[in-house]
């Protein structure tokens, strides 16, 4: 099989449902790349408030320095818990229309939100080591990589991801082969505008590359999960999902299933 090098780039209309056969074939590429390229799901109007809210909110983080309640994920580089409060307690956010479709038959149409964080590299930070976000379930052997999706995470950047910001490196397909160690083909090193976003499978190798800027550049991590799947390794120091009670009221019946995991606050 040659290796893949390139993220598949797919546009959804957000009015009326998909055809089936449309969804078969995203779902198919997907199982075969890994990764995908969601363009324009928010409007860059949006994401730019999106932005201002977090900076308002998040700015304590922004020290390079261990949090107790952030984790650190590499050089100058935080993973920060983003309350569903506000603008984030949004359902063209935790669910955008544009990607729900494909999550949903990816998952099997039992998906649950299971963090709601951002990832935020700091000016200077340099390039992450490639890792997946949390071992392969049956880690040695192939079986783990033969499974369909179980735990992907759409990144919805707060400013552009390039590389003056910082992208992430990806693996595509490397998700499919059992491995302690990145593959030696080069990653891929997507440029992703405000409003576009990129769903990823959490078998692929992945890391962060260096922020070049003068600014950090948070990115958001929506991490949706089968059921009975529960990230082991990711939150010991802090909550992967929280609510404000008085924004948990404003949360629309449709979408209480998928946010049942919330941890909901005072
Ligand atoms: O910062 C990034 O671009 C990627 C972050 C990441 O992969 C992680 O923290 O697991």
């Amino acid at each position: 099989m040659s290796a893949i090098q390139d993220i598949p780039r797919i546009r959804l209309s957000q009015d009326g449902p998909l055809p089936d056969l449309v969804r078969e074939q995203i779902c198919h590429r997907f199982a075969e790349v890994g990764v995908m390229h969601f363009e324009q799901i928010l409007t860059p109007d949006h994401v730019s408030a999106l932005h201002l809210a977090y900076e308002a909110k998040y700015a304590a983080y922004h020290r390079d320095m261990l949090h107790d309640d952030a984790l650190h994920v590499g050089d100058r580089r935080n993973m920060i818990t983003v309350a569903l409060a506000g603008p984030f307690n949004d359902p063209l956010v935790y669910a955008n229309p544009s990607v729900m479709p494909v999550l949903e038959a990816l998952l099997d149409y039992q998906v649950r939100l299971g963090s709601f964080v951002s990832v935020t590299s700091l000016p200077g930070a340099k390039d992450q080591e490639p890792h997946l976000d949390m071992p392969l379930l049956f880690e040695d052997e192939s079986m783990g990589t033969q499974l369909p999706s179980y735990c992907l995470t759409l990144v919805v950047p707060l400013v552009p991801m390039n590389a003056q910001n910082g992208t992430t490196a990806y693996y595509p397909a490397s998700h499919l082969t059992v491995s302690h160690e990145h593959p030696e083909s080069p990653p891929a090193l997507p440029e992703v505008p405000i409003g576009d976003a990129l769903l990823f499978d959490c078998r692929v190798w992945h890391g962060g590359t260096e922020n070049r800027s003068d600014a950090p550049r948070p990115v958001l991590y929506n991490t949706y999960q089968r059921p009975w799947f529960r990230d082991q390794v990711n939150f010991g120091q802090q909550e992967p999902l929280i609510i404000p009670q008085t924004e948990w009221d404003h949360v629309p019946e449709e979408h209480r299933l998928l946010l049942e995991w919330c941890t909901i606050t005072e």
